[in-house]
């Protein structure tokens, strides 16, 4: 086999909301061009896309998958995503390995929250976009106002390159002909903005085109960089299930989807240093966009951005400075692959077993790191527990590989609460990763609400606290006396000891002693098992004994008088703030606020943004937020998105706090 010429790949990511129908492209591009010899549906589970076990039980994509095709004698690398909001860490991370996003549209449906959100990403990171209305030949769609709300949605750029004709049954090209018969616009109208949205990416050619000079085939060769600049977005009609607008849109990609060297280049960062990566550099470059760890095969793809990867080469990443054996190099066709001679820059492949991660930056040479689209903070979490006592290391080390293969999965042990949390976008996300544990590793968990952690401090003082530790059993004995005073600190200020004994009433040497206990005391709490904050602790006498006062008889009376101080210093429990910012479709904006408000949340100003949304921002407890993802989801009907960081804490009412200082005595309790 020959090597690819660079000029001759095109690499497209399927983006868009769920069940728009991108499995569905893939297999039908798959098919037209011979790569399957039978059409694969995603409803009859004979998808190679769709081909893990969930997959094909729940009916959707949930990890992206890699194909490719051969059209026009063009290498057609195809990365089918996720549409499902839960599953959008590997549909970012799908972002990695192409020139161009095609967003793909149900006729039917609509615009939907995904199809916005992975447009606004694409674009952001510098993708080439293609629009794809498809299923136009489903019953009872119309899709008559459906390129009016997309040009208002997404800009003048996105010009028709087809139009559905009278029936439905085929698309009428309005690139390469001005008129012709469709089921609504008009041919000519739609060449001219296509035409013009190309030359008026390139300040010459438009020069020629004002003056009636310019070529078809001119403007053919200009159209990708149109494309890659962001100022053409190809919109075109398909119907995946009747092969309709399908050649086209193959054809659409050779023509108009820029390669990888028009297209947007990588960039590498290496300390201060921003360098552009040329698809001709020597050095090897590339980019981990898909982890798979099935049936105990670890399966990585890569995008090569520069240089040629081959086996034998030893890659590093920023942080395995030992070098990494590629071993042999596939090429993925859905859940199969075959061999690869080599890859060379602008293609995509796919290694097996390398210890890396989706985003991971693999060089040769000097190397750095090339930033991969940002992904949401995963805002959904939940405490998980073994079923089986001693499988929590286990279940850490499954966990990890599914890190590896979402950048919006997280695992985190919560140091304060002891809990093992998992993290990820949403409760399907968190299902289908411990589903996935569960199938795979045999490993079960209990799941349950993450604790709030609440911290406790003072909001009063107490004076000369005097508590004395003596221990008199046989032997050796135990003497210590202290006096404190116990005072609020400012917020955020900690805690802080001060010696003001005058003289010597306790040795100086058992000072310290004192510090020690009290800070253990501040780790288990005092009021309801929660760290304590903000104090300050004066120690200002006590009595030391010549025999028996040690350093334990010191730790132990600093324990006893903090704890009875604390008590009588008016104890609070502080509470975690959040910043949220809800972006809702207008109409929800007043659900949205109310909600809010009786969450004990506090609004804190709104915005607007194109497309008819609205952002609501507000600081709210978290102990109210911990289940927002579904309030929000059954509020906007999915429509809303939201983010969430701590934003301070903040003393806690006090019936809820009798509730939790309730609650903590009971579990004390029942220990
Ligand atoms: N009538 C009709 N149905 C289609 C078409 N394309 C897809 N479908 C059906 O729509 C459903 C969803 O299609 P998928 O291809 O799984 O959609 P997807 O965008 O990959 O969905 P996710 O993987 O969940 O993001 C399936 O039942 C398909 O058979 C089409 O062009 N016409
Ligand atoms: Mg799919």
């Amino acid at each position: 086999m020959a090597a690819l010429n660079i000029q001759d790949i095109r690499n497209v990511v399927l983006v868009g909301h769920g069940g728009a129908g991108k499995t569905s492209l893939a297999e039908a591009m798959l098919h037209k061009t011979g790569a399957t010899n039978r059409l694969g549906s995603v409803q009859d589970k004979s998808s190679i896309l769709d081909s893990a076990e969930d997959e094909k039980e729940k009916l959707c994509s949930i990890d992206s998958a890699v194909c490719h095709v051969s059209h026009g004698g063009k290498h057609i690398n195809i990365v089918d995503t996720p549409g499902g909001i839960d599953f959008c860490g590997q549909a970012i991370a799908g972002l990695i390995a192409a020139e161009t996003a095609i967003l793909v549209i149900s006729a039917g449906a609509g615009i939907e929250v995904n199809t916005r959100k992975m447009m606004e990403r694409a674009g952001r990171y510098g993708l080439g976009r293609f629009i794809v209305v498809n299923k136009i030949g489903a019953e009872n769609v119309n899709i008559e106002p459906l390129l009016g709300a997309i040009q208002e949605m997404f800009g003048p750029q996105c010009q028709p390159l087809n139009l559905p004709a009278p029936g439905m049954k085929s698309v009428v090209d309005c690139f390469a002909q001005d008129s012709g018969d469709t089921a609504f616009g008009d041919v000519a109208a739609a060449h001219e903005g296509f035409v013009e949205a190309i030359v008026g990416a390139d300040e010459a050619l438009m020069e020629k085109y004002l003056a009636g000079e310019a070529t078809d085939e001119e403007v053919r060769a200009a159209a990708a960089k149109a494309v890659a600049a962001g100022e053409l977005i190809p919109v075109l009609f398909t119907d995946a299930r009747t092969d309709i607008g399908i050649a086209e849109l193959l054809d659409a990609i050779c023509t108009f989807a820029p390669d990888p060297q028009v297209g947007l280049k990588r960039v590498l960062k290496r300390e201060a240093d921003e360098i552009e990566i040329n698809p001709s550099d020597d050095n090897f470059v590339g980019q981990v966009f898909k982890v798979t760890n099935r049936a105990n095969i670890k399966y990585v793809s890569v995008r090569v951005f520069s240089g040629k990867l081959t086996s034998d080469i030893s890659v590093h990443t920023v942080d395995e400075k030992r070098g990494l054996r590629p071993g042999q190099l596939h090429r993925s066709q859905g859940d199969q692959v075959s061999d690869l001679p080599e890859g060379v820059a602008g293609d995509m492949v796919t290694l097996a077993k390398l210890d890396v991660k989706v985003g991971d930056t693999l060089f040769t040479g000097p190397g750095g790191v090339v930033a991969m689209p940002p992904v949401p903070s995963p805002m959904c979490s939940k405490a998980i527990t073994p079923q089986s006592r001693g499988d929590e290391e286990k279940v850490l080390v499954a966990l990890r590989r599914f890190t590896e293969e979402d950048p919006c999965f997280r695992i985190e042990r919560i140091a304060q609460t002891h809990e093992l949390v998992v993290q990820g976008v949403g409760e399907l996300h968190l299902q289908t990763v411990l589903n996935r544990m569960a199938k795979q590793f045999k490993l079960h968990v209990d799941v349950h609400p993450q604790k709030i952690p609440y911290r406790e401090t003072i909001v009063g003082s107490a004076m000369n606290v005097e508590y004395t530790h003596k221990k008199q059993t046989g032997g050796a004995g135990q003497f210590g006396r202290v006096i404190i005073n116990l005072l609020p600190n400012e917020r955020g200020a900690g805690y802080e000891f001060l010696d003001k004994i005058f003289g010597g009433a306790i040795d100086l040497s058992f000072r310290p002693s004192v510090d020690k206990g009290i800070r253990q005391q501040l780790e288990e709490g005092v009021l309801a098992g929660y760290p304590v904050v903000d104090v300050k602790v004066e120690l200002i006498d006590g009595k030391t004994h010549p025999v028996d006062s040690k350093d334990i008889a010191f730790q132990i009376a600093g324990r006893g008088a903090f704890k009875e101080a604390f008590m009588k210093a008016k104890p609070v429990l502080l509470e975690p703030i959040v910043f949220i910012e809800v972006t809702v479709p207008t109409e929800y904006v007043g659900d949205i606020l109310g909600d809010i408000a009786s969450r004990r949340g506090r609004p804190e100003g709104q915005d607007s943004l194109p497309g008819d949304l609205a952002v609501v921002k507000a600081k709210v407890p978290l102990a109210e937020v911990s289940d927002y993802n579904s309030r929000l989801s059954s509020i906007t009907g999915g429509q809303g998105s939201f983010s969430m960081e701590l934003s301070h804490y903040e003393q806690i009412p006090s019936n809820v706090q009798q509730q939790v200082v309730a609650a903590a005595q009971k579990k004390k309790e029942g220990e």
